[in-house]
């Protein structure tokens, strides 16, 4: 059948259901936006032109709100607890919903069986027909039920699953085995998916699809209200509980010489002793009247933690400076409590790396909150500049479903890949022109006929070897390009290699997250032997990885050109 666009959003409120305070959170957000989303439909539609787009079953099983995962959220949703996991989750249903697929909602096991058609009970029971769904999207909590529940039938069906994982799960954590011999292993990696099927909060590495969510948007009329009514010297920090504010007093104190500092961090009865007595707390308040105060701040501060949440974009948006504090070195799961275990050697820059690499200056300013001066410069050029509100398209209603419609329509982890020559092959790819950039080679498929069906299309690729010890995220993003893991097998043999003009003395295929890659020391090349293991976020001092990475739609850095 084709989907079929929908504007009225209560069929969907109804499913959410009722109960718990994440529920009721998610609820008046979906609320709030419904307007804004069914504009975003009515403008995605018309840009698809009447497309035929099929309608899929969609199953959403949101693990971490389920009781069996103990449901650690929903008690803390008006007490200052992260909510950034359920901002997505609202929005990932509004889209699913609006771009008109048939959705089952679950929040419990007992739900999960009964839909997926599993005998109610504990233990492990495969399947007893086909799956009823063409797609599920859980979470990692929502996989190890479904392991524990449906036995057998996972490995089947597991092509079908999206999960979402805030933070991303990089390659090398993801291949179970090794990870088990190359110390990658962690609680939540290991399941020998499709990278791809891990879907992240922010783009972080390529490796895995972004889903991300939406922010407030605003039109003309609105913006240019809000600018005039700026008060230039009104501050409001980043933190909706107490102990992120912990030691932060010495900055507050220089920020304090020059604005009203405000917060909104809850408390019970008695203002928090973390937070300095300086500060107007208006404790934690509901989404909507925080973007009331946003409007009016001229300076929304992060103080170092919560990281990557969606109150940064939610503040540019609404005309607010972001300042941030710069991690020097990063923090990463090598060297930091709250991201050891997680499944990825991301190093993260800043409280908010996306705010700093994909937004920057005049919006976004990262520096170093150690160094006083700096600091108060910082605050001062900000009370200095105007700054227009600013919602990146990936973020807005109508990006979100742009990306969505197109991995729902296009990613496809079930099919068997056509087979390509072998890693020896030099057939692969002849009669493909080749583009120079400046320090670097790059390398274009011209979309010919022999060229296997593909998505993203082969006429995106272009293959680029990267400097000593980068990684393919940083090489691509370097020619504002983005690594594309799909292509990996189409660059992994020797006829690439030989168009890279790279010099190998010999050619080993091993199975190493780095490779394809080139080793500086002994001049030789790799090949990757397991495709499971084509890594973007992978690199080593002394080796240039070979990487394929592909074009980018202007404000959407999940899609190529010809992507939707
Ligand atoms: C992030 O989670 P958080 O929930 O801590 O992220 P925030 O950016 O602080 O806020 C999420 C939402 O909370 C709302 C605000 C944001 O949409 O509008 N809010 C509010 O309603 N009232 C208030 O007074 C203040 C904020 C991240 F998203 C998670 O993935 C991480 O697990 C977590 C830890 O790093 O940080």
């Amino acid at each position: 059948r084709q989907a079929a666009f929908r504007a009225d959003v209560s069929a969907l409120l109804e499913q959410v259901g009722t109960g718990k305070e994440s529920l009721s959170f998610m609820k008046r957000r979906i609320r709030r936006l419904a307007a804004q989303w069914g504009m975003a439909a009515q403008q995605l539609d018309a840009k698809l032109h009447g497309r035929w787009r099929d309608e899929k079953k969609i199953l959403v099983h949101v693990g971490f709100l389920t009781e069996e995962s103990g449901d650690v959220f929903s008690p803390k949703v008006l007490k200052g607890g992260p909510l950034g996991e359920m901002v997505q989750w609202a929005d990932i249903l509004t889209a699913l919903y609006v771009l008109g697929h048939n959705l089952k909602i679950s929040i419990s096991v007992k739900e999960l069986q009964g839909f997926l058609g599993v005998p109610p009970g504990r233990g492990s029971c495969p399947l007893t027909g086909p799956l009823p769904f063409d797609l599920i999207y859980t979470d990692y909590h929502g996989l190890q039920q479904m392991k524990q529940h449906m036995g057998l039938s996972l490995k089947k069906y597991k092509c079908h699953i999206r999960v979402i994982d805030t933070f991303g799960t990089e390659p090398a954590y993801n291949h179970e085995e090794y990870a088990t011999m190359h110390g990658y292993r962690t609680n939540w990696g290991y399941w020998n998916l499709n990278c791809r099927q891990y879907m992240t909060m922010f783009p972080h590495t390529p490796d895995n699809s972004f889903m991300g969510f939406v922010s407030e948007e605003l039109n003309n009329t609105e913006k240019h209200r809000i600018q005039m009514n700026k008060v230039r010297n009104m501050a409001v920090v980043y933190g909706k509980e107490a102990s992120m504010w912990k030691g932060k007093e010495k900055f507050l104190q220089i920020l304090h010489r020059y604005m009203e500092i405000h917060g909104t961090v809850y408390y019970e009865t008695q203002r928090p002793p973390e937070v300095p007595a300086f500060v107007k707390n208006h404790g934690l308040l509901p989404q909507q009247e925080l973007q009331q105060l946003l409007r009016k701040a001229k300076l929304f501060i992060g103080i170092g933690f919560p990281y990557e949440g969606p109150a940064p974009l939610e503040a540019i948006a609404n005309g607010c400076v972001f300042l941030q504090p710069k991690f020097q070195p990063a923090h990463s799961s090598l060297n930091h409590e709250f991201f050891r275990g997680k499944p990825t050697s991301r190093e993260v820059s800043s409280q908010h790396p996306y705010a700093e690499q994909y937004i920057g200056r005049p919006h976004v300013m990262t520096v170093d909150f150690n160094n006083s001066e700096e600091f108060e410069a910082a605050v001062r050029e900000i009370m200095r500049t105007e700054v227009e509100p600013h919602l990146p398209y990936e973020y807005t209603c109508e990006g979100m479903l742009e990306r969505v419609h197109a991995y729902v329509q296009h990613q496809d982890f079930c099919s068997p890949e056509a087979p390509l020559p072998s890693v020896n092959s030099s057939r692969t790819l002849q009669g493909s022109p080749i583009v120079l950039l400046p320090n670097s080679t790059l390398l274009g498929w011209a979309s010919n006929a022999t060229a296997p069906p593909c998505w993203p299309p082969l006429s995106a690729l272009r293959l680029l070897l990267s400097t000593d010890g980068q990684s393919c995220v940083e090489a691509c993003r370097g020619a504002d390009l983005v690594c594309e893991p799909t292509f990996f097998r189409f660059v992994n043999n020797k006829d690439a290699l030989s168009r890279l003009e790279v010099q190998c003395e010999a050619v080993e295929v091993e199975t190493n997250h780095i490779f394809p890659a080139f080793s500086v020391l002994r001049r030789e090349c790799g090949l990757q032997k397991d495709p499971l293991l084509f890594s973007c976020a992978g690199h080593r001092p002394k080796y240039r990885r070979m990487c394929p990475c592909r074009d980018v739609r202007p404000g959407q850095v999940a899609l190529c050109r010809d992507c939707l």
